[in-house]
Order: C-alpha cells, then structure tokens, then sequence
C-alpha cells in the first residue's frame, strides 16, 4: 500500500524517533508500505517519519544502473559506526520537500550498523550515492532535513515556497472535497448534475 507522504512544515518531521522495540507484523506491513511507497514516488530512501510514524526504521535502494537487479534495504535502529575524514557534495532532494534541491556536504563514506526485519545485525560501508542516502534518512529519524545542512537564507526561501504549496495543496484539497460532495448528494438523483458526475 502507498502511504501519503508528510510534506515540509509538518512537526512530525522534526521530532526524533523512537527505537524499533520489536519486529511486530505491523513494523514488516510498514516495511513493506515504505519500499512500495518509496519506489512509486520515485526515491532512493524514505523514512518512517515521513510516513508519519516516528520509529527508527528507513529503507533506501540506491541502485541506478539500467537493467541491474533492486537492492531494497530495510534498516532498523541504524547507527552510524565510522565516517571518513574525506567528504562529498551532492544536489539532495527530498520527499517531503517536492521540487526542492540544494547542494549538501557530507562524508563521502559511512559505517553503519543496523538490524533487518529478521532481527539479524548488520555492518556495512556505503560510499557515493548510497553514503549520502544513508546520512539524509538518519538525519530523518532526528528529526533533521536536507535543507539544515544549507545558509538561512536558501533554507528561509525553501521555507516559504514550502509554506505555498501546502497551502495550494490543502486548498485544491478542499476544492476536490467540496466536488465529491456536491457528487454524492447528486449521485441519489437522475438530474442532469448527476449524470455530468458520473461522465
Ligand atoms: O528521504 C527522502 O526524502 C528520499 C530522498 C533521498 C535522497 C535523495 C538524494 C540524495 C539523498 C537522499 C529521495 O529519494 S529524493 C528523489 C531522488 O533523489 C531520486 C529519485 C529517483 C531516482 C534517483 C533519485
Ligand atoms: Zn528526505
């Protein structure tokens, strides 16, 4: 199932989450959602707060070559181990910040530790696309966005076209509601507002 995504400002992306407890049922549908959720967007991570649920759990699949097999990782209570000293610069979006890019500096190789669906630990070294993934959906799950890696001044404008479009967002919401409405209450009826409805 594809789950709405949070969009920025919404304080859900900037609390820290909670440790993953147990791998309930519940925490493998969520896994799940999230691959599915994160593909169809398109991405290549998502973490359980953008979904609206603050626990430490992320997925990523940064695979990029054409014709090669997915790797979808789900990664629970990630830690990072080891960061090198060198670092790299990359133009990160994000999902809940549609159409909003900037450029962030970060190491260029991580170590992380984590444990998957099955409970089995996990250590490995990401570098290149994978490196910068991984640190932007940790940042996630401490309630840190791309944009707090940028000057006030790029995060303050990111900021208020952010502020438009949830506006824009929330009042064609409406708009949509109020149609579907005004659908129904027609839909009982055979006038011709009914039947333009159901065209
Ligand atoms: O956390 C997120 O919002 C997902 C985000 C992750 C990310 C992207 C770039 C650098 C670091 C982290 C995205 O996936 S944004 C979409 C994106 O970058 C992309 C989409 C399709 C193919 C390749 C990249
Ligand atoms: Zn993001």
């Amino acid at each position: 199932m594809i789950r709405p995504i949070l969009l920025y400002p919404d304080p859900r992306l900037r609390q820290v989450a909670a440790p993953v407890t147990e791998v309930t049922d519940e925490i493998r549908t969520l896994a799940q959602d999230m691959l599915e959720t994160m593909y169809a967007a398109p991405g290549v991570g998502l973490a359980a707060p953008q979904v609206g649920l603050l626990l430490r759990l992320f997925v990523m699949d940064c695979v990029k070559e054409e014709g090669a097999p997915p790797r979808p990782l789900v990664l629970i209570n990630p830690e990072i181990l080891w960061t090198s000293d060198e670092t790299s610069v990359y133009e990160e979006g994000c999902l809940s910040l549609p159409g909003e890019y900037a450029e962030v500096r970060r190491p260029a190789r991580v170590r992380m530790r984590w444990r998957d669906l099955d409970q089995n630990e996990h250590e490995e070294e990401f570098a290149g696309l994978w490196a910068t993934c991984a640190q932007h959906e940790l940042d996630h799950l401490n309630g840190k966005l791309f944009i707090d890696h940028v000057g006030p001044i790029k995060r303050q404008l990111i900021t208020r076209r952010m502020e438009k479009l949830k506006r824009e967002r929330a009042r064609e919401a409406a708009q949509k509601g109020a149609g579907s409405g005004a659908a129904l209450s027609g839909s009982a009826g055979n006038n011709a507002s009914s039947r333009l409805v159901s065209r």
